[in-house]
């Protein structure tokens, strides 16, 4: 690490000697550097928008990036849309949810807001420690007659227990849907995670995987389900002047689906980075005490898209937040998702102020994780560079 010596201001005005730390990055590294795919494919496509003079409103290009995200993910329809959180309220609105809806709290928080949004309460689910997602044994201890459905997340990535899901939601009829905003591209039990549950929803936020600038998509297999998300997403129409549904507006631009389909075309290419990182990062920090980072089953589809370290303080001598703190120093922007768990947030912290006693492994884990950079903007010598410095901190005790 270099330093060097400045004079910097003390509070009395006068100039003392202070040691300058200086980054060991001179770029900042940041955790969701968006992947971008061929430049020039997409200028030509907004160059065709531009010529055609048609914007937004179910252009040529959103039509496209439907078919080709359905086709990709094997299912009969895929709605395009603003964003993940937009497409979240209006499938939880279209599935004819109310009352209650039972959520993992260790989540975006975008998961519980989509309810909240629409009076509906999100009831917090504690989650399974070992794989980080909504632990199906918990779901039917918070029923009440009030609940209409679960909505599980597919955090980082990996599928959640969606058969477990399937079982409490068939025994008391139940509304079952996913939040798969981290999951595109994915595969649970040699599936496409798009397919499961009444409707599923990816995220095309400029940090995702895939990104279309800002965008969201909602998939499913029901035929009426696809239909009703069609009208809600466009303000109720059927036809010019014929509205006969309350809707919002939740579309997707043609310049957003210009970018998702030129990105679309660099999946491979943004996955095989993806998986080098990944790889770079397990053997960097292996062997670090008290430092473990969360594995992908290779045998699945992954998209590798969050590099996902959990930190025992004990053992690493160093807590999580320590460890952030010296990331960030080095200009590593490390990230703490998703501390400190929905139900620590207002207004449910306020509404709901027991509800961590119910959620004793959300709280120990979001106490424990921390996000690391990857994407196309990261490379295996910055991952062992960035390895070097967790491994000098834990060896020091931070
Ligand atoms: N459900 C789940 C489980 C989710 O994780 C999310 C979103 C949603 C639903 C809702 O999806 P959307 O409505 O967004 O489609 C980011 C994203 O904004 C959010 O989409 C994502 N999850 C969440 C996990 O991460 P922040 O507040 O952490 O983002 P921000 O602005 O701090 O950006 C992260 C890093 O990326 C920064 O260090 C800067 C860098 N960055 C960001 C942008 C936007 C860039 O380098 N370039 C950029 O253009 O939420």
């Amino acid at each position: 690490m270099n330093t060097s010596t400045i004079s910097m201001p003390t509070h009395a005005g006068a100039l003392d000697p202070v040691v300058e730390h200086r980054p060991a990055f001179d770029e900042t590294l940041h955790v969701g550097r968006p992947n971008q795919g061929d430049r020039r494919r997409l200028m030509e496509r907004i160059n065709d928008m531009l010529d055609r003079n048609w914007l937004t409103n179910n252009g040529p290009f959103v039509q496209e990036f439907e078919r080709r995200i359905a086709a990709y993910v094997g299912v009969r329809h895929c709605i395009a849309m603003c964003n993940a959180t937009v497409a979240l309220e209006i499938a939880t609105r279209a599935a004819g949810l109310r009352g209650e809806v039972i959520v993992p709290s260790y989540t975006f928080v975008a998961t519980a807001h989509s309810l909240q949004w629409q009076e509906i309460t999100p009831v917090f689910c504690d989650i399974d420690p070992r794989t980080h997602t909504i632990d199906p044994r918990r779901v039917a201890e918070l029923m009440t007659p009030r609940t209409t459905g679960i909505i599980g997340v597919h955090l980082w990535g990996r599928g959640c227990d969606v058969e477990g899901l399937e079982r409490v939601a068939t025994e008391r009829g139940l509304v079952l849907m996913f939040d798969a905003a981290h999951a595109f591209g994915c595969s649970h039990r040699g599936r496409m995670i798009g397919g499961f549950g009444l409707c599923e929803v990816f995220s095309f936020h400029a940090t995702k995987f895939l990104n279309s600038f800002e965008g969201g998509a909602i998939v499913t297999n029901d035929d009426g389900l696809a239909g009703r998300i069609r009208l809600m997403k466009n303000f109720g129409f059927r036809g010019y002047d014929n509205v006969n549904y309350v809707g919002t507006n939740g579309k997707m631009t043609e310049v957003c689906a210009a970018m998702g389909l030129t990105n679309l075309e660099s999946v491979e290419f943004f996955l095989a980075r993806n998986l080098e990182n990944y790889r770079a990062y397990r053997e960097g920090l292996a062997g670090i005490p008290g430092l473990t980072l969360l594995a992908y089953d290779e045998r699945e589809r992954c998209n590798y898209q969050y590099i996902v370290v959990e930190v025992d303080a004990g053992e690493a001598g160093i807590d999580r937040d320590g460890l952030v703190a010296l990331l960030h120093a080095e200009n590593v922007l490390a990230r703490r998702y998703f501390w400190p768990g929905c139900h620590n947030m207002e207004p449910y912290c306020s509404y709901f102020p027991h509800a961590r006693l119910l959620l004793p492994e959300t709280e120990r884990l979001a106490a424990r994780v921390m996000v690391l950079p990857t994407g196309t903007a990261m490379n295996p010598e910055k991952v062992g560079r960035l390895c070097g410095i967790l491994r000098a901190a834990v060896g020091r005790g931070g």
